[in-house]
């Protein structure tokens, strides 16, 4: 069987496209990874093996957008326990850098495991030795080792979204050995950044003694290739969209709304704590504090998209934040002019780019992150190479974005002084550092991301 010819089976969380009970049919999910893999899965005939998104609802496998879709029964005690606590509520955290402290409980670990052995069963049932399973992400990290001991699949690889943390913290957990065994059952593991495959290559010869180098390990006789794969976004889609006369329509429209400001700073984040959402809007009352001749000539526009709205830290997140954004357009709003415009929603993904437009600074200032799409569709939307992109040394982005303004999230005064920067930024500056941004992003986009984890199991 030549490269082309095999099958992928991808294995995640969620399903590429959710149920719409009002009007009884499946919608694509939008998203990179959707987009990325529908052309490889159509070609090869390829599975998609997830969560329906719908608790106590059993579904039959069925055909979508040319993709075998085959959905995994999930009950509402096991949505609360295996997803709502041990992945937000442990591995989440744990995997940010502790910035909450991660709840150890082993009435969420044995959901965890059990979970993962259902969605490993459910893949066994359709694997063949010729295929190759991809197995996503952090709710799913026993699958690899399930399906080797369950199947004689032709390749095992895996891919962490979230970064992987150092082992002083990763060392914490109760059931830090069945974890790494889990994921040293794959043939390729991928991960967004260095430090993080740094991170796992430490932790695995560690804590479980497997042997070799940050590039390859081995283990129980078996090599196992530690690859940097940073995700990337379809960059000639947003560009198309960001230039298209309705989205520069709307994006006036939003700037004319605002009242005209003559600097329109964006942040668009899912409502997490892990994104820094507070930080930037104090770094922003203490840049107004300080300089208050740029009152009302500012504005920050937040849009804040409800998330995990079942786990205690994100309602309290929210509290906090809104509390936040009171408290500072209650100390320096004049009437009709509040320097922080926030939304508590998700805006449509036109809307969104017509936003990027309208931004002439974009402020991603996650305490850690993954990699962080926001700031490379910025980036991407920029093609007439104007704005300013501010962007957290902590997010993976910043391991490739090195000519965005980069910034310690913690560091306020920093981040006051940089915001400032970005508002007195020349065009010839901008001009340089979003070419050469838009360069790296264009370079390293989606389809880049999937060939890069794909070839190394055995897909072209
Ligand atoms: C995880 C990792 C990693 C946001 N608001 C709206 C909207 N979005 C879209 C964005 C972007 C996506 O959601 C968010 O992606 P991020 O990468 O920024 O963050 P996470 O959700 O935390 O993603 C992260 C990622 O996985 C991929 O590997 O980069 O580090 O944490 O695409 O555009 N889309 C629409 N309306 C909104 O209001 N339509």
């Amino acid at each position: 069987m030549t490269p082309s010819e095999r099958r992928a089976v991808v294995i995640a969380n969620r399903l590429p496209v959710a149920w719409n009970g009002k009007k009884k049919e499946w919608k694509t999910s939008p998203g990179g990874l959707v987009s990325a893999l529908t052309p490889i899965l159509q070609e090869t005939k390829g599975v998609w093996i997830g969560w329906s998104g719908v608790p106590d609802r059993e579904f039959e496998p069925f055909d979508h957008s040319g993709i075998r879709q085959v959905p995994v029964f999930l009950s509402q005690e096991e949505y609360e326990s295996f997803y709502v606590g041990f992945c937000n509520g442990t591995l989440w955290p744990l995997y940010h850098d502790a910035v909450r402290e991660p709840q150890f409980h082993r009435h969420w670990w044995r959901p965890y495991r059990d979970v993962n052995q259902k969605f490993a069963e459910t893949a066994a049932k359709t694997l063949t030795s010729e295929d190759v399973a991809w197995v996503q992400d952090y709710q799913l990290q026993l699958v690899p080792k399930m399906l080797r001991e369950l199947t004689t699949v032709h390749r095992i690889g895996f891919y962490l979204h979230i970064p992987f943390p150092p082992v002083e913290l990763f060392a914490k957990m109760p059931w830090r050995g069945d974890v790494l065994e889990g994921l040293l059952g794959a043939d390729v593991l991928a991960f967004q950044s260095r430090s993080s495959r740094t991170n796992f290559s430490v932790a695995a010869r560690e804590l479980v003694g497997a042997r070799g180098s940050t590039r390859l390990l081995e283990w129980e006789g078996r090599e196992i290739i530690l690859q940097v794969a940073p995700i990337g976004i379809d960059t000639t889609m947003f560009k198309r969209h960001a230039s298209s006369e309705v989205t520069l329509a709307t994006a006036e429209l939003i700037r004319s709304r605002l009242g005209d400001p003559k600097i329109v700073v964006l942040g668009v984040d899912r409502l997490d704590y892990t994104k820094g959402i507070d930080l930037r809007m104090r770094a922003l009352q203490t840049l107004l504090d300080r300089r208050p001749d740029l009152a009302g000539d500012v504005v920050l526009v937040q849009i804040a998209v409800p998330s995990r709205e079942d786990v205690a830290e994100y309602r309290k997140i929210r509290r906090d934040i809104e509390g936040l954004v009171g408290r500072i357009n209650g100390d320096l709003a004049q009437v009709g002019r509040p320097p922080i415009h926030y939304l508590y929603r998700s805006v449509p993904f036109d809307e969104l780019i017509a936003y990027y437009r309208a931004a002439d600074v974009m402020l991603v200032t996650p305490l850690r992150d993954g990699m962080n799409l926001v700031a490379k569709e910025y980036v991407a939307s920029r093609y007439d190479n104007t704005g300013a992109l501010i962007l957290s040394e902590f997010a993976g982005a910043a391991e490739q974005l090195t000519q965005a303004l980069l910034v310690n999230p913690y560091d306020l005064n920093g981040l006051a002084d940089m915001l400032e920067r970005s508002v007195a930024m020349s065009q010839d500056e901008q001009a340089r550092r979003m070419s050469l941004l838009r360069g790296s992003v264009a370079r390293h986009d989606v389809f880049w991301w999937a060939e890069r984890c794909l070839a190394p199991l055995g897909i072209e």
